[in-house]
């Protein structure tokens, strides 16, 4: 198959690569790394991706590393039969500077309540000495690591996250009224949409749903972004958190 994507299932970031393939109906070879076992620093893998994150696409042998640079990728080289990347350049500018944002306020925010919910029991698991190594060994997550530390981001940090994410709730409300819905920019959904969607769905994965209680257009769009063809092959079982970590379910019970 000419395209091979190394990911992981509950990996946000590799979430959007397959949600575009999966929408184009591009069949593609999948490579499943184990974030938390350190798959991503071996040296195999980072003479693919040198910044030891997933995704990394292979195209015939082409490697494309990052999932925005990714799905704008895929949409050049297969622009049909779907599309998400308007034509007009000036509607490409704003999807773009939506893109951005996005990767500057959710994708980086829902990071925080993600590592102190779901993953900080596997890293207190570990040696204080192991915990460093491990922290150190990473290219680009390192100071992330080592602020977070074993006892996970303080309630000041969480707080700030949390604001980020409101604050993208408001951004997405107000894109929507504007566009006229139901997407961010109108009623076709661009990779705007797609690079969203995981902040948004990881967020309702960890319980946090209730955040966009009185944001009916942000409730709705999480509605339509479920109910797209993709979304299903995307999200195959054990790509929620909920469903690999059964502390997360208990919460989520707990908060019902
Ligand atoms: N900007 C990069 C970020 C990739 C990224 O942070 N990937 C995470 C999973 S969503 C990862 O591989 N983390 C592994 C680690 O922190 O060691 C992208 O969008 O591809």
């Amino acid at each position: 198959m000419p395209f091979k994507l190394y990911n992981a299932p509950q990996s946000t970031c590799s979430q959007r690569v397959r949600f575009v393939l999966n929408a184009k109906g591009i069949p593609f070879d999948e490579v499943k790394l184990d974030l938390l076992a350190g798959d991503q620093l071996k040296p195999d893998y980072l003479a693919l991706n040198p910044n030891g994150v997933v995704p990394t696409l292979d195209h015939d042998g082409a490697i494309v590393i990052d999932s925005s640079v990714i799905i704008e990728y895929l949409d050049e080289v297969s622009p049909e039969p779907a599309n998400f990347t308007p034509r007009d350049p000036v509607k490409r500018a704003e999807m773009r500077a939506h893109m951005r944002f996005i990767d500057e306020m959710p994708a980086a925010a829902v990071r925080v309540p993600t590592f102190n919910l779901a993953f900080l029991p596997r890293f207190q698991k570990m040696s204080p000495e192991e915990f460093i190594a491990f922290a150190e060994s990473k290219p680009l997550r390192k100071e992330m690591m080592l602020a977070m530390g074993q006892k996970g981001f303080s309630e000041k940090e969480m707080n700030s996250a949390l604001d980020r994410m409101r604050r993208t709730y408001e951004r997405m409300e107000h894109a929507i009224t504007q566009s006229g819905g139901p997407w961010l920019m109108g009623i076709q959904p661009t990779l705007a949409d797609i690079s969203l969607m995981p902040a948004i769905v990881r967020m309702a994965d960890l319980g946090l749903d209730d955040m966009w209680a009185d944001k009916p257009l942000v409730a709705k769009w999480h509605d339509a972004i479920r109910a797209h063809p993709a979304y299903k092959p995307t999200y195959y079982f054990g790509s929620l958190l909920t469903e690999k970590f059964p502390h997360l379910k208990e919460r989520s019970a707990k908060r019902a």
